[in-house]
């Protein structure tokens, strides 16, 4: 594999989950692999556990890591070409790449959509950058339109937990005070489809994704209405794709995942990448149910990572 930046870069699905298994069975399996490799992660947003889980899989492959926040020390990066520079960026990112590759053997990259052009956000120019001018693979660590470490974690998740070959999964939207990228939603989708399992989405009208990442998924309006029967509740909120794109278009508390829904699932496992706001996304209740995952789903990033680590070192 040269680079991770969707489910199409993991080859067969079925070998990746196998390679899940005996990772956890086994963690330092391969810790030979990455001697004397260097992994360098750049993050030009926030994280908890992509960091963590990142550096940990780094290290269960005997990597070196280093970590640098853009934000935090780094010269501010110009990221347009054929700007003239005489504002606050002391740097272009076409300088900065290339020598961020020098020092490294992996790049792993954060680089969330800005919501300035939904051109530059979906053709996904910073992370392409990093691949184009870094010399070294390059993993995204959630890019503009997608978030895949997070949903081979889910995957694998999901496989731990479903009681059916395929099980009933809903991709639900729930309100947010802050405009979110769709990266998580989008790649969630793509991986389920992958999968091949029963996934239903369910949103205000107005939130419909880019139908390259949901493909044949169907969409239900009516939030109960795409709960019942379902196996997996996995919650999201995002900011508009069509129209106004990066738009909040509804604020409507109904959404927030509460005993209501999930009384009308099959006994549901309630999912989320996180970080989640409590009681907009999800009620205190939900969330502290035996049937919330979230802390297992967190952990498998772990999984995923080293996963996925071990493919670029290979
Ligand atoms: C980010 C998002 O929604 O894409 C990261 C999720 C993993 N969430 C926030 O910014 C709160
Ligand atoms: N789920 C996830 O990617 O979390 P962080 O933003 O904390 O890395």
């Amino acid at each position: 594999m040269k680079h991770f930046t969707s489910v199409h870069d993991i080859g067969n699905l079925q070998a990746a989950l196998a390679e899940a298994v005996e990772i956890k069975n086994d963690r330092f399996k391969y810790v030979e692999l990455g001697r004397n490799k260097t992994l360098l992660m750049v993050f030009f947003n926030s994280s908890l556990r992509t960091r963590l889980s990142t550096q940990k899989a780094a290290m269960n492959l005997g990597m070196n890591v280093i970590v640098l926040d853009i934000n935090q020390g780094a010269w501010k990066l110009e990221t347009e070409r054929g700007v003239v520079m005489d504002g606050d960026k002391s740097e272009h990112i076409l300088e900065a790449i290339p020598v961020m590759g020098c020092y490294c053997d992996v790049i792993g990259v954060r680089s969330f959509a800005r919501f300035e052009s939904r051109e530059f956000d979906y053709q996904e120019t910073i992370l392409n950058q990093f691949i184009q001018y870094s010399g070294r693979p390059v993993f995204s660590m959630e890019a503009a339109t997608g978030h895949p470490l997070q949903s081979f974690a889910d995957l694998i998740t999901i496989e731990e937990y479903k009681k059916t070959a395929r099980p009933k999964v809903v991709l639900t939207w729930a309100p947010h005070p802050k405009p979110l990228p769709q990266a998580v939603p989008n790649s969630f989708a793509e991986w389920m489809n992958a999968a091949g399992y029963d996934l239903v989405i369910t949103h205000p009208e107005g939130y419909e994704l880019d139908k390259k990442f949901t493909g044949n998924a169907p969409i239900e309006y009516d939030q109960m209405k795409a709960f019942a029967g379902a196996d997996f509740v996995y919650a999201k909120s995002w900011a508009a794709y069509e129209g106004d794109y990066g738009g909040i278009l509804s604020t409507d508390r109904s959404w927030t995942v509460s005993d209501r829904q999930m009384a009308v699932t099959n006994n549901a496992y309630f999912m989320h990448c996180l970080p989640v706001r409590r009681n907009m996304i999800v009620t205190d209740e939900v969330i502290e149910s035996p049937q919330s995952i979230v802390i297992p789903e967190a952990a498998n990033r772990e999984i995923s990572a080293t996963v996925v680590l071990k493919h670029l070192l290979g």
